[in-house]
């Protein structure tokens, strides 16, 4: 089975709390562009090489304008490295740079969220999107479910 998104793993939930979770990347697999539902996120890089690229909220408030998305900051990221971000200092996309090698993350957000917001680099426009999570305590999380879209 080819898995084409990265896998969220949860691995603790914080009596409710937080999320915790490792985030498997596949070779030059990457997030579209999303918020973090107004919680924390902490991301640390365990193995492989990403980068985060922030941007801008876009400021198209009429659904017709279309706007390309404002890239604010690119920052590559070491194993060890910790990176840190909140809708008040904006978006970002996750992207795993290596062709050839996967990379491994752990994020904690605080709260934890069940949907966030996903953006089109393109126009600005924005989607609620559900996140999901491909395996929970170790266990595989029913395949039927729909897909993360962040
Ligand atoms: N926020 C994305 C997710 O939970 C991963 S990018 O790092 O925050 O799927
Ligand atoms: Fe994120």
């Amino acid at each position: 089975m080819v898995i084409n998104r990265y896998t969220r793993n949860l691995i603790d939930e914080g009596n409710g709390k937080f999320n915790l979770m490792l985030v498997c990347w596949g070779p030059s697999q990457s997030s579209t562009i999303h918020d973090h539902a107004d919680a924390h996120c902490f991301m640390k890089l365990l193995s492989g090489s990403l980068q985060e690229v922030k941007f801008e909220w876009p400021n198209t408030e009429q659904k017709e304008e279309e706007q390309e998305m404002v890239v604010r900051e690119r920052t590559g990221l070491k194993p060890n490295q910790v990176c840190y971000i909140n809708d008040s200092i904006g978006l970002h996309r996750v992207e795993n740079v290596s062709h050839s090698d996967g990379a491994v993350s752990m994020h904690l957000y605080c709260p934890p969220f069940s949907s966030c917001t996903v953006f089109d680099q393109r126009t600005g426009h924005r989607m609620t999107c559900p996140v999901t999570f491909w395996t929970k305590f170790g266990q595989k999380v029913d395949p039927k479910r729909p897909k993360a879209c962040c």
